[in-house]
């Protein structure tokens, strides 16, 4: 095994607000049922399973003078995340964030950037999560969080992990995208982050595309981040998520990148968002996220 680490810490963050959409709260659940654990620790790994944050449900949806929704409660949530994070890193413990919406990577984010302050990060995605309070077209914040970690949105969630901690745009790749908003576009180009479309998957295969985006994550950086959103993949395979977008990732291209990012033995932190079981057929979004764990934490076929 390319052993990444051996000691993982499971850290589950039911959090629903920032899609303002019930369901994937229950996301930690169906993964811990669908055997993250147990998986885990058939490869060799000593796995910690530290429990869930707890997230209130506040009656209001707004804060004053903001759109973003549930703009407190995701903030402090994501403030006990970090250090939760960095608590586990402290210890020397792989941080591995089951959720919950994709509002939580600002929390991820922010508590690995006190480890490794200079983090490249993959974010595998059917969107961007590039909008700000100005271009969102919802108000959910989990469109919003991957702005947020490169240092751009609301002073509450930016300022999480102290005002200083942000992603290099330079650093930053997302894989999978094909429904930007145009907002994001424009903000994508400006910042350079690189993008590898369905467009890009298509035309070089996966094999490609991550050696690319290994180049890009590990040039001058301390640590690389995998910041998975099951609607990256392909709705066929993965109908339990809150904004199916066709098109997508197939199960079989998303098992290669895992396995082409565990030979390169860099992964220092992950996250698996938005799986909604409300949505699914029998867990099988869950079950396809632990399947892509096993790989990227070295599982082999043979
Ligand atoms: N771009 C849309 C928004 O900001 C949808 C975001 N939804 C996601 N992101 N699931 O991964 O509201
Ligand atoms: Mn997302
Ligand atoms: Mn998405
Ligand atoms: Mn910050």
């Amino acid at each position: 095994n390319p052993t990444i680490n051996e000691n993982i810490s499971i850290i589950g963050v039911p959090m629903d607000l920032g899609a303002d959409r019930r369901g994937v709260d229950m996301g930690p659940s169906a993964i811990r049922y669908a055997g993250i654990a147990e998986r885990l620790e058939k490869i060799g790994y000593k796995v910690h399973d530290e429990g869930d944050i707890i997230v209130r449900r506040p009656k209001e949806n707004t804060t004053a003078g903001t759109n973003l929704k549930y703009l407190d409660e995701i903030a402090r949530v994501n403030r006990e995340l970090c250090e939760a994070v960095s608590g586990q890193m402290e210890k020397g413990h792989f941080p591995l964030v089951i959720g919950g919406d994709h509002s939580i990577a600002i929390g991820t984010i922010a508590g690995v950037l006190k480890h490794r302050p200079k983090t490249g990060v993959i974010w595998y995605d059917a969107h961007g999560d590039m909008n700000t309070a100005e271009t969102s077209p919802s108000g959910n914040i989990h469109g919003m969080s991957l702005a947020v970690s490169l240092g751009y949105g609301h002073e509450s969630l930016t300022s999480i992990g102290g005002a200083g901690s942000r992603l290099n745009p330079e650093k930053t790749v997302l894989i999978g995208a094909r429904a930007l908003d145009p907002g994001e576009k424009e903000f994508i180009k400006k910042l350079g982050v690189k993008v590898f479309t369905m467009h890009e998957i298509d035309r070089l295969g996966m094999a490609r595309v991550m050696e690319e985006a290994l180049k890009i994550v590990t040039d001058g950086t301390d640590g690389v981040h995998l910041s998975l959103d099951l609607d990256g993949l392909d709705p066929h395979d993965c109908p339990g998520v809150g904004t199916p977008v066709i098109g997508g990732i197939s199960y079989r291209e998303s098992h290669l990148a895992m396995e082409i990012l565990a030979e390169a033995n860099v992964l220092t932190s992950a996250e698996f968002v938005e799986v909604n079981p409300i949505l699914d057929q029998m867990n099988q979004t869950a079950r396809v996220a632990v399947a892509l764990m096993g790989s990227v934490f070295g599982e082999k076929l043979i």
